[in-house]
């Protein structure tokens, strides 16, 4: 029910009620009689101008209720699809909606045909063949011409991930479930401003931008969000965004770590269910424990001790507050780079050069200098060995910096 209440807002309607039950679904209102009646009058009671259902309803089911209410009636499925038709920006987010939208058309167009043909003469139930059939096949030629329009989009954009490809950057791609915070994530990344909103499906089309992983340009990918039961026809319309995440090295697992452990545990699944429905299985998984800053130290913790079941790594950050940012790159950096070039500054005491001959032992030493008060080490390493040293060097009150790399997987022998 609260996320049924999110997804209407974020299509822009006020909530004035509610009515649930649980049965099994009736043919003719999905509901049982008695509900329906009390629906009718909840409906004037309320001057309600809109019925949302949380199941899907057939078109039988709609105009039944429609009628017997006075209102318009959708489902959840029709409620998802207004969402994404007002925030579709992109030619090819709009050209996905307008096919999902003629796949149910397609899909219930005999059944609608009828139903319209009733309302016309009533009592009429028979219907020529010939008119479903011209129906029928004028909403299929409308498929065929926006599947023909989104291949020629959809072509484009594989050739810049071909030429991405060629370049041979590392890329990330972001996943998780609706308003987990993944554009947020994103821009912290990045850098760059996209757009965020505490509604659901704030984005519907994927942006790439170039990352700075420790020196080394990685490509990092933000894309639409995963919703439990996603209707089928927008996971098919969706299918060639939603597969972007299919071509990365590495994806990023976005969770709102601040939500009840219930519902932590039911977006995880949904998540991981459609990773694997499209096809991106195998891959290495970070999972990011989001919005770190809603939850106190105590919480935090016993969160991810429950969540020790999963066998991925579990990042908690917040990318609102920029909280823990550095530990994901490294974490990021330790699954797609093998090694990073660094410069440690340590100054000369006590304790530098034992730090030197550990450097010596754990990465490629490219070039030592020394000054009056300190030295500079440049170095190649496993990233959690720079990070450790970083630490070390921080520790020791010297400075730390990861340096650009020339060639991005640089070929080095520890
Ligand atoms: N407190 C807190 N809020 C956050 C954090 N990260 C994101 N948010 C908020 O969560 C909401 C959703 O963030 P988005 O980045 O739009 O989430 P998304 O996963 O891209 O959502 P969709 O594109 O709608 O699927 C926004 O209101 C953000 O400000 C965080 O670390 N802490
Ligand atoms: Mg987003």
């Amino acid at each position: 029910m609260e996320e049924l209440k999110s997804l209407a807002e974020a299509a822009g309607y006020e909530v004035v009620g509610f009515l649930e039950q649980v049965t099994h679904p009736h043919s003719r209102y999905r509901i049982g009689r008695g509900k329906a009646e009390e629906l009718e009058r909840m409906v004037s009671e309320l001057g309600a101008e809109k019925i949302i259902f949380g199941e899907e309803l057939n078109v039988t089911q709609i105009y039944n209720l429609a009628k017997l209410t006075g209102v318009e009636v959708i489902d959840r499925f029709q409620l998802i699809l207004e969402i994404f038709d007002r925030r579709a920006s992109t030619r090819e987010a709009k050209l996905q909606i307008e096919l999902a939208r003629w796949r149910y058309e397609l899909a219930h167009a005999r059944e609608k045909v009828r139903l319209a043909k009733m309302g016309e003469q009533p009592g009429f139930l028979g219907l020529g063949k010939y008119e479903v059939d011209v129906y029928y096949e004028t909403v299929k030629r409308h498929v065929h011409s926006i599947q023909e329009k989104l291949r020629r989009v959809r072509r484009t954009r594989e050739l810049h991930r071909h030429r991405r490809r060629e370049l041979g950057f590392p890329t990330i791609s972001l996943a998780g479930y609706t308003n987990s915070g993944k554009s947020t994530l994103f821009k912290t990344l990045t850098g760059e401003d996209v757009p965020i909103d505490d509604g659901l499906f704030t984005t519907l089309s994927t942006t790439t931008r170039v990352m700075n992983l420790l020196g080394v340009p990685a490509l990092l990918t933000d894309t639409v969000g995963f919703i439990d039961r996603l209707p089928i026809t927008l996971v098919e319309a969706f299918r060639s965004t939603l597969e972007e995440t299919i071509f990365a090295d590495l994806i990023l697992l976005v969770v709102d770590i601040s939500e009840s452990e219930d519902e932590i545990r039911r977006k995880l699944e949904c998540c991981l269910n459609t990773l694997r429905e499209i096809g991106a299985t195998g891959m290495p998984i970070i999972a990011v424990l989001n919005k770190i800053d809603l939850l106190s130290d105590e919480e935090l913790q016993s969160k991810i001790t429950r969540l020790g079941d999963y066998s991925f790594d579990l990042v908690p950050v917040s990318a609102l507050h920029r909280m823990n940012i550095d530990e994901l790159k490294v974490k990021i950096a330790g699954h797609i780079l093998r090694h990073v070039r660094s410069l440690a500054v340590i100054p000369i005491n006590g304790d530098s050069f034992s730090l030197l001959s550990w450097i010596y032992n754990h990465a490629k030493v490219l070039e030592v200098s020394y000054g009056n008060s300190d030295l500079k080490v440049s170095f190649y390493a496993e990233p959690t060995v720079a990070e450790k040293v970083k630490h070390r060097v921080e520790e020791l009150g010297g400075a730390f910096k990861y340096e650009a790399t020339e060639g991005l997987y640089p070929q080095i022998e520890s």
